[in-house]
């Protein structure tokens, strides 16, 4: 699976959570949405020759255009690495020789969208009836693969499904650029080099194994292909061949992408038989400090705080771990996250992201829409207003780590804080209110 998410498109691709915009920086894994599940404006071809917005001083114009002049010698320094993975000279020129640098990708690495979507619009986009339908439509074709591979991995069905229901609306979008070219690209001009020289080489591994023919392995900018964008890396972890025809490939074989994306979800702590958590409603003069990821309490632990399953059922596996969420603060639903919560968020770590995988598997298998409404009334704050928000919140005391617009866990206890002194509920839910109070102190 991918371990970083592309940011196609200028806009809309990224959710606030909690008062907390899943990191838009590129890192390891971003918690950016995926760009091919959403709609937007087509991206541009040409690298628009600007410095990049990070400041960051791999990214100036300047240094852009240098690397990409040592285009050339960057790939031969990287010759004894992909020697030590079994390429011959030969296969490493066959491979290497055509390529050249595709710099509109600088321009995508340090995009910073103005405008971020709400949990709920993020809800209304991925989990639909159009992607119900189409989803239940794809288990029922492949049914005997999705049977065989719960045997063999004893990872749900439905989640799968969603997962790629998720990442590309079932394989209908997925990037339309040569995966080497933007792994090649990335490792050798921008901040991210060392990172994806990693992938590059992943890259030149598969084309030189032949699990998937060059025209095929095609993706999105940051190099995930795919119906269930699988990042270089992860295929070389995780991709496995189940229809026994001696390649993995996670592109064109159906048995193939399901056992691998199933494999991978498996690796990474997916426990068999278990959901990913239940929606739930909060008690009025609920201590919402107690809603935090790093906080797991066991399932009958938290109904003593009085969380409660909408029908008043009791919530089963009272011995389980876990967390709760509240996304949209005191005004919205809250869910109680099981561990596979966990394995979905260690796939991508955005909680609007693992949140869609799991409602959708949850409404393949049948069950209906979330209980509780979401206050779509709430405004999602601008980067400039988030930005201030943080500096506001540092002007008064409180510790938000360096200011930059994004929304992370520092931010939301901080503001939980300032909520506190105010006498608001500490949902940590950054509100156009909360700003607007912020401004008057
Ligand atoms: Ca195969």
């Amino acid at each position: 699976m991918r371990t970083i998410r592309p940011l196609f498109l200028a806009t809309t691709l990224l959710v606030t959570v909690c008062g907390g915009a899943p990191a838009q920086d590129l890192g390891d894994r971003t918690g950016a949405i995926p760009a091919a599940a959403l709609s937007g404006p087509p991206d541009a071809r040409d690298w628009s020759g600007e410095d990049g917005a990070s400041g960051h001083p791999l990214m100036t114009a300047a240094a852009i255009r240098q690397a990409a002049a040592d285009f050339p010698g960057c790939l031969e320094r990287l010759w004894p690495q992909a020697s030590r993975r079994g390429l011959s000279r030969a296969a490493f020129e066959r491979l290497t020789a055509p390529l050249s640098p595709d710099l509109r990708i600088m321009d995508l690495l340090d995009s910073q969208p103005e405008f971020t979507k709400a949990v709920w619009d993020y809800l209304d986009v991925l989990v639909n009836e159009t992607r119900i339908a189409k989803g239940r439509a794809m288990l029922e074709k492949y049914r005997a693969t999705f049977e065989a591979v719960e045997r063999a991995y004893g990872v749900d069905r439905f989640t799968i499904a969603a997962i790629w229901g998720v990442e590309t609306n079932y394989g209908a979008i997925g990037g339309d650029r040569p995966v080497l070219r933007a792994t090649a690209t990335l490792a050798c001009v921008g901040r991210r080099q060392r990172y994806f020289s990693d992938e590059f080489l992943a890259a030149l591994d598969i084309l030189n194994r032949g699990d998937v023919p060059a025209g095929r392995l095609i993706g999105s900018w940051a190099g995930a292909f795919g119906p269930t964008q699988f990042m270089p890396t992860a295929f070389k972890r995780y991709a496995v061949d189940f229809d026994n025809d001696g390649r993995r490939d996670v592109i064109d074989s159906m048995p193939d992408l399901i056992a691998s994306t199933a494999n991978n979800l498996k690796k990474i702590g997916w426990a068999s038989g278990q959901t990913w958590g239940y929606e739930v409603v909060i008690p009025a003069n609920f201590d919402f400090r107690l809603a935090d990821q790093h906080r797991s309490m066991t399932v009958a632990e938290w109904e003593r705080h009085g969380i409660g399953r909408p029908d008043g059922k009791p919530l089963p596996h009272p011995g389980n771990s876990a967390f709760l969420l509240v996304p949209a603060g005191v005004q919205g639903p809250g869910f109680l996250m099981l561990p596979n919560f966990k394995a979905i968020m260690r796939y991508n770590p955005a909680e609007a992201y693992a949140l869609a995988i799991g409602h959708l598997a949850d409404r393949l298998r049948g069950a209906g829409p979330f209980a509780q409404s979401w206050p779509r009334y709430e405004r999602v704050l601008t980067r400039a207003e988030r930005l201030e928000l943080q500096q506001l919140l540092e002007r008064h005391g409180f510790e938000v780590g360096e200011p930059d617009g994004r929304l992370g866990l520092k931010t939301r206890d901080a503001l939980r804080d300032f909520q506190s002194r105010i006498g608001h509920v500490p949902d940590g839910f950054a509100s156009a209110d909360v700003l607007e109070r912020l401004r008057r102190r």
